[in-house]
This record gives structure tokens, C-alpha cells and sequence, in this order.
């Protein structure tokens, strides 16, 4: 940086989408077949097209993981879809260093805010265009797509939180999303 120079936003967001673009946006994806026990049933997860595309993040991470007082931003789209009854949805994760937060907040599409406390109370918020949810610590979080377009949403986080997904991995969460008489219901 030089003294009085002005410059251009080295990253952008399109305000339709929050699609990243610009100087190290990374990208990453999840299809069915990268999915294994996170759905209930596996069986069903099993016969489905394994390159099926469930969902992608991208992400702006500007300070090395682990940083404390970096800040990290990101936009997730989950496509449409079920597994069985079980919506598509993120793998969900506590955060590594337990007691850090962060905001979600939906942009585009229908879908549900899983949350799970350290005791496995499981509960719920509706996420639809404009819907800001904060996710306090010591609270495992994932999102379904409860619609027929793909549900986008963004995320904000601090740099120093990391992600626990083995505790989900071995336990899942207390409840599931699934659609009964065509109705998304936490069961
Ligand atoms: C990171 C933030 C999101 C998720 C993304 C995918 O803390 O919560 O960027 O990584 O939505 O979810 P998951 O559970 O597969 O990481
Ligand atoms: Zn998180």
C-alpha cells in the first residue's frame, strides 16, 4: 500500500447470489458420494448418482486458520434434493474452539438452520431471503434445503474457530429434518 493511493475491493459479491469473486476465493464441493452416514438413510444414499452435487461453499479466508482476531466469510449453495425423506443438507459441525460464534444468514431459496446444544437439544430456524441467524458457542450447526431451487446462504466467522465434525460424524444430531405429508418436521 502506498501513502494516499485509492484502490478498487480486491473481492466481490454479486447481491443476487453472494457469489464470490476476486483475488483468493476458494471453492469447495460436496457431492452424494462424499456423503456417507450423514443421512439417515444410507441405503437410499447409496443407489443415488454418487457425483450428484449436494452442496458447495464458497469462501474468502484471509488470515491463516487459527488466527485469533481474523475474520472469515463464505457463501454455501445447497442444492435441492432428498435422500430418502432427508432434505440435502451440510455435514454441520461444532466449531473446534468451542466458545466462537457465527452469523448465517439467507439469501436466496427455503430451507431450515439445524442447531444443537453440548446437551443434544436439537432445534430449528426457518431460513429464507433475509433471515440472519446468530449461532452462539458450543452450538453444532448445518442447513437443509427445504425448497425446489437451490437454497443459497451466507456465513461469517472468526478465523480461529475451526471445525469439529468428528462429534457429528460419531453422533449426528439429536433429530432430522425430513418431509412428512410434504411438510419439512424435526423428528
Ligand atoms: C464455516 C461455515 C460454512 C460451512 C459450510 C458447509 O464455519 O459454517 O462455510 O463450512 O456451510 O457446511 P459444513 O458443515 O459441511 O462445513
Ligand atoms: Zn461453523
Amino acid at each position: 500500500m502506498k501513502q494516499l493511493e485509492i484502490k478498487s475491493a480486491q473481492q466481490a459479491i454479486d447481491l443476487k447470489t453472494w457469489a464470490l469473486s476476486g483475488e483468493g476465493i476458494i471453492e469447495s464441493k460436496r457431492t452424494i458420494g462424499q456423503l456417507a452416514n450423514v443421512f439417515g438413510d444410507e441405503q437410499a444414499r447409496k443407489k443415488m448418482n454418487q457425483d450428484t452435487l449436494a452442496y458447495n461453499v464458497q469462501a474468502h479466508l484471509p488470515a491463516k486458520e487459527g488466527t485469533l482476531g481474523g475474520l472469515y466469510f463464505g457463501t454455501t449453495i445447497i442444492q435441492p434434493g432428498k435422500v430418502g425423506n432427508e432434505y440435502f443438507m451440510t455435514r454441520g459441525h461444532f466449531h473446534a474452539s468451542s466458545d466462537r460464534a457465527e452469523y448465517y444468514w439467507g439469501v436466496k431459496g427455503e430451507g431450515m438452520l439445524l442447531l444443537m446444544d453440548k446437551n443434544r437439544i436439537t432445534w430449528a430456524e426457518k431460513m429464507i431471503p433475509g433471515s440472519l441467524h446468530y449461532i452462539g458457542a458450543d452450538i453444532a450447526h448445518r442447513v437443509a434445503n427445504t425448497g425446489n431451487e437451490p437454497l443459497h446462504f451466507g456465513a461469517a466467522w472468526p478465523s480461529d474457530a475451526g471445525h469439529n465434525y468428528d462429534e457429528i460424524d460419531k453422533n449426528g444430531f439429536s433429530a432430522r429434518l425430513v418431509e412428512v405429508d410434504g411438510v419439512p418436521t424435526l423428528v
